[in-house]
């Protein structure tokens, strides 16, 4: 039987990949030697496409490719996709949301004790065999604290499941409130700030959320507060967090993202109230198999019924 064909443009896992050429012809742009001139003479052969919330596909490539269809994306940010483009071309495009909730979830909370109790920090204390001088300073306590949510959704409320178990009070700013929503919202990020002990960001990245995260909002959540990003790095003003964090205008910060992914700026790594995590929300075998193995379903069901599983 003659394969499907399938374009995927960056490497996923090694286990994904031989999952994938089990059922697909299967090109694999990132191997090509000039991967857009190859795209020139040979795009009109793919109708599928495969990618990942973190190789995308940008216009340029979507071009040189006349006849696709569908995209499968490994991951649920849908940033470094041309949305507009896809909607315009009638190409439709999968996630994969929910099966990663909880290991995202998991990290945020991780990184609101590790920010806050100064794990990390008193870890390096110990190794650096400072205990022997003396005891490490006192932190943060982290139940019964205030979280605000900035982007309360799959994600975001998978955080606030967690913080009942520490006994937060929680709050949350999206563009719109939600309907039958029991937590106050804020449409005043800034507010928001101001209230909140921990700021988690749980919204999307792309051009609507640019530097939604600037001085104002990190002066707000104050010398105490702590930031929370789990989102994307483009979310967050970097230098801007960078100068609130030198002055102490804020408390803490602990990051999974950051503005120029794998780069992480210099002022960052020398800071002590810092938690630098590289990317790794969803990053367990148990969820990154579930995302693998819904790729492949959403590839599947639009072959047989013309309808993606879980469309954006
Ligand atoms: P989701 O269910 O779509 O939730 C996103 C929430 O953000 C929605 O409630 C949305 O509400 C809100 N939002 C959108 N634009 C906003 C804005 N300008 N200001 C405030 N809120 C805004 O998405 P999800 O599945 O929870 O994923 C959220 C994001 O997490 C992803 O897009 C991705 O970037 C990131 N992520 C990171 C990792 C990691 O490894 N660190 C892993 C997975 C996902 P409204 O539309 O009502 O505003
Ligand atoms: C991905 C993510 O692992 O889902 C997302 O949006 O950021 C992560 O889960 C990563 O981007 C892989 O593409």
């Amino acid at each position: 039987m003659v394969k499907p064909q399938v374009l995927q443009i960056g490497p996923l896992s090694e286990r994904f990949n031989r999952a994938l050429a089990d059922h697909y012809e299967v090109t694999a742009l990132w191997r090509q030697a000039e991967p857009l001139a190859f795209l020139r003479e040979q795009g009109e052969q793919f109708e599928l496409l495969v990618s990942s919330a973190r190789f995308g596909c940008s216009a340029e490539q979507l071009q040189c490719l006349p006849n696709l269809r569908a995209i499968c994306s490994f991951g649920v940010g849908y940033d470094p996709y041309p949305l507009e483009l896809l909607r315009d071309r009638g190409i439709v495009i999968s996630t994969t949301p929910d099966v990663l909730n909880d290991c995202v979830a998991d990290l945020a909370m991780g990184l609101i004790i590790d920010t806050a109790r100064r794990m990390s920090e008193s870890d390096r204390f110990v190794r650096a065999g400072n205990w022997v001088d003396g005891a490490f300073p006192l932190a943060r306590k982290v139940s019964g604290k205030r979280l605000g949510i900035v982007g309360l959704g799959r994600i975001g409320e998978a955080v606030v499941q967690r913080a009942s178990g520490f006994a937060m009070a929680v709050r949350y700013h999206n563009r719109k409130p939600l309907a039958d929503c029991p937590h106050a919202y804020e449409a005043n990020l800034i507010e928001l700030a101001r209230w909140a002990d921990f700021l988690v960001l749980t919204c999307p990245g792309g051009a609507s959320t640019q530097h939604l995260i600037g001085r104002e909002v990190l002066e707000a959540l104050g010398p105490d507060g702590i930031l929370i990003n789990v989102a994307r790095g483009s979310v967050v003003d970097e230098p801007a967090l960078i100068a609130a964090l030198r002055s102490g205008a804020l408390g803490a910060v602990g990051l999974d993202v950051y503005a120029a992914e794998p780069q992480v700026p210099l002022a960052l790594r020398e800071l002590d109230n810092v938690v630098l995590l590289p990317h790794i929300g969803s990053g367990s075998e148990e969820t990154r198999l579930q995302m693998e193995e819904l790729v492949l379903a959403n590839l599947q069901a639009f072959l047989e019924h013309g309808e993606l599983l879980t469309p954006l």
